[in-house]
């Protein structure tokens, strides 16, 4: 592990603060808000709050990871000889990327059985991607990290090309508040997710200095504040507008 300045130190140190902070309050919003959409929508926030719940509790293990693999001497952060630990990470993603693929096929409204097929293929080449992608991860050295961000490519742009195939025609199918909220989903799930195998190469091609370690770390912690907590907004969103044209009233609320 290399030695940090204290600019790259803190920058990842405030960043894994803010996510943890992020990642609890968006699980009370999802808890919370339950009672404002329709009983059949009430398990895709269930299922929103326990991803940023268990991304929450993974931040707060690597943050304290983080503050344990570096001590500051001289000006400067050296490592500690704890290892940081990467792992954290790809057992949250193996935990929560299955969910967040169950959050979107609960809400596109497609028939059971197809959901339920589709949702099998698709998780499992989420854990196809997340397992090729470790190697790679904690890889020192540059072609293996480099095969195995090929292999991991692979169920990669499978799940992209469904997810897009799914949503657009989705989409298209809905109409007024729903469809303009669905399309911007749209855009956070293929955007974000992109952002996982840039931030990727951030480290094999040592952007940002110090082995690529600041560059990766900054790149996955934001497209998981995205990817999750600003998803699950979304998804919420939907799941209001729909209930809104069911004509569901949250229980108190003045019926005009
Ligand atoms: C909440 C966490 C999410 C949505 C994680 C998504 C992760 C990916 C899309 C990861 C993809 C990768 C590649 C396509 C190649 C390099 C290795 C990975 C695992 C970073």
């Amino acid at each position: 592990m290399p030695e940090l300045s204290s600019i790259q130190f803190n920058v990842v140190y405030n960043m894994f603060s803010f996510t943890i902070a992020t990642m609890f309050a968006s699980f009370a919003f999802f808890v919370l808000s339950r009672q404002q959409v329709a009983s059949q929508f009430r398990p895709a926030l269930i299922v929103s709050a326990l991803v940023v719940g268990i991304a929450g509790y993974h931040y707060w293990r690597i943050f304290g990871s983080w503050s344990d693999a570096y001590t500051l001497t001289g000006g400067a952060y050296v490592p500690t000889g704890k290892p940081f630990n990467d792992a954290y990470r790809y057992v949250d993603w193996l935990l929560t990327v299955p969910l967040l693929l169950v959050e979107l096929v609960t809400v596109l409204k497609i028939e059971k059985i197809k959901a339920g097929s589709m949702l099998t293929r698709l998780v499992i080449a989420a854990i196809a991607m997340i397992a090729l992608g470790y190697p790679g991860e904690v890889a020192a050295d540059f072609t293996t990290q480099a095969v195995f961000f090929v292999l991991s490519c692979i169920p990669f742009v499978y799940i992209l090309v469904v997810l897009t195939g799914e949503l657009n025609k989705a989409t298209a199918s809905m109409s007024g508040d729903v469809k303009s909220l669905l399309s911007t989903t749209r855009t956070i799930v293929l955007v974000t997710w992109m952002f996982y195998p840039v931030a990727y190469l951030f480290n094999m091609f040592d952007v940002l200095g110090s082995g690529g370690e600041i560059g990766v770390q900054v790149g996955y912690t934001i497209a998981d504040v995205t990817a999750k907590a600003l998803y699950g907004f979304f998804i919420y969103r939907i799941a209001k507008a729909k209930s809104d044209e069911l004509g569901y009233r949250p229980d108190g609320a003045l019926a005009v």
